[in-house]
């Protein structure tokens, strides 16, 4: 043997063991955590996960591996389909008797302060275009006013725009008016259901953990109320939506269990249409301390929601709150609706440094998203009813 041949061969041998031990890395970088296994398995199954498999899949799912799972079960509900409403945003005041930690919005740490008179959002429910399909009204807990003002404001609206669904008043507004009526939670509901009230948003629930919600938000209803009116509306056939702040100073376990609190509610009365994590903002509140989290955490929330939530038909990307760039991304996360065109209607992001400082979308910007995405636009009603 030549030392040619010699050297060829031992170069031979070598890249043979470099490949080999390539491989052999990208593999294990690959391939699923042997516990991931089981998820995976109840995922193809339509099986729902338990609490320490949701806590597992944020620790070690990796974001492909999550995209995956919470897209199989996007499009088992939806197909190819992806919503969005004609909608529009009315914030009565921003002045509140609560001081959370997070908000940028309400008069403690805004610049300005405001109320809007009954007139003045009438005329801003007139100045709509006709095919504007809701209303969303939430702002701050104002001290002096009552549920007979919710409740006439409810019903002027209907008597100016019959068709309109009207979303309104997050729990923590309609705990404080309900309260300070005397009336128990079921006469309060009942009582604004008649006056006009559709649905209700899904706005206040922060996260349900009693440690940290004392911490970031510890003046508002706790997460026991906010379920019980929750479950109440329900009980009356209202409909509601529910959210979850994250990215703040809560934990993987936390965020499974403000998950699991809101699957068992669901298992009872099925009265959620939607949920909506809200990506915390650090702008201008008492928080900015706090950093916000990276666009492959928010993936892995909307991916994990997804999968944990087997019973809610619909995953919200709310885009005044996460961007119009990551809601389309979101959509190969497990979300199904885009929320709507908002018509530069809220502060409430826009204060807290959510990039739209000026949140609006045209329809057609909204089908080019969904379409770019490799879905199909489907225009719906507040309750999911197709409209084109
Ligand atoms: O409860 C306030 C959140 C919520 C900040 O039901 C913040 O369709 C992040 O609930 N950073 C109100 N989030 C908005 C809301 C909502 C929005 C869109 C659609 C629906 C729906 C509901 O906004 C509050 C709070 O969780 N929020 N400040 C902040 N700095
Ligand atoms: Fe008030 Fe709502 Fe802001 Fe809390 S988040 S301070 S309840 S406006």
């Amino acid at each position: 043997m030549t030392e040619t041949e010699d050297w060829s061969g031992r170069l031979l041998n070598f890249r043979k063991a470099l490949t080999n031990q390539n491989i052999g890395s990208i593999t294990s970088l690959l391939r699923i955590p042997e516990d991931l296994n089981e998820i995976f398995r109840k995922v193809a199954d339509g099986e729902r996960i338990s609490p320490s498999e949701g806590v597992m899949l944020f620790e070690q799912g990796e974001l492909g591996f999550l995209g995956k799972l919470a897209d199989q079960i996007r499009r088992r509900k939806h197909g190819d389909h992806a919503y969005y409403i004609r909608n529009f945003h009315i914030e009565p005041s921003n002045i509140c008797i609560n001081k959370c930690k997070f908000c940028s919005y309400s008069h403690h740490f805004s610049k300005t302060s405001w109320e809007l008179t009954v007139d003045e959002i009438l005329e801003k429910v007139n100045g709509q275009e006709k095919n504007v399909k809701e209303i969303h009204i939430t702002g701050a807990v104002h001290p002096d006013r009552d549920i007979f003002y919710y409740g006439d404001l409810l019903k002027k609206i209907k008597a100016a725009r019959p068709y309109l669904h009207v979303k309104a008043y997050s729990a923590v507004e309609l705990d404080y008016m309900i309260n300070k009526s005397g009336m128990t939670l079921k006469e309060g509901l009942v009582y604004l259901k008649a006056c006009g009230l559709d649905s209700i948003p899904g706005g206040g629930a922060e996260i349900f953990d009693e440690n940290i919600r004392k911490d970031i938000c510890g003046m508002k209803s706790t997460s026991q109320t906010w379920i019980d009116i929750h479950e109440t509306a329900h009980s009356l056939g209202i409909p509601t939506n529910a959210t979850m702040l994250y990215g703040h100073k809560e934990n993987y376990t936390q965020r499974i269990d403000h998950l699991e609190r809101l699957r068992q509610v669901q298992d009872r009365t099925g009265g959620f249409n939607a949920f909506i994590p809200l990506k915390f903002h650090n702008t201008n509140n008492a928080m900015s301390d706090t950093p916000v989290v990276s666009v492959v955490e928010d993936m892995k929330m909307y991916a994990v929601a997804r999968i944990y939530l087997d019973n809610f038909s619909h995953m919200k990307a709310y885009w005044p709150a996460v961007g119009r760039k990551l809601a389309q991304v979101a959509l190969s996360f497990g979300v199904d609706d885009l929320d709507g065109t908002i018509n530069d209607s809220t502060r409430i992001y826009s204060l807290a440094g959510a990039g739209d400082q000026n949140p609006v979308m045209t329809v057609s910007q909204m089908i080019t998203m969904i379409i770019e995405a490799k879905r199909i636009p489907v225009e719906r009603d507040s309750l999911y009813n197709k409209c084109n």
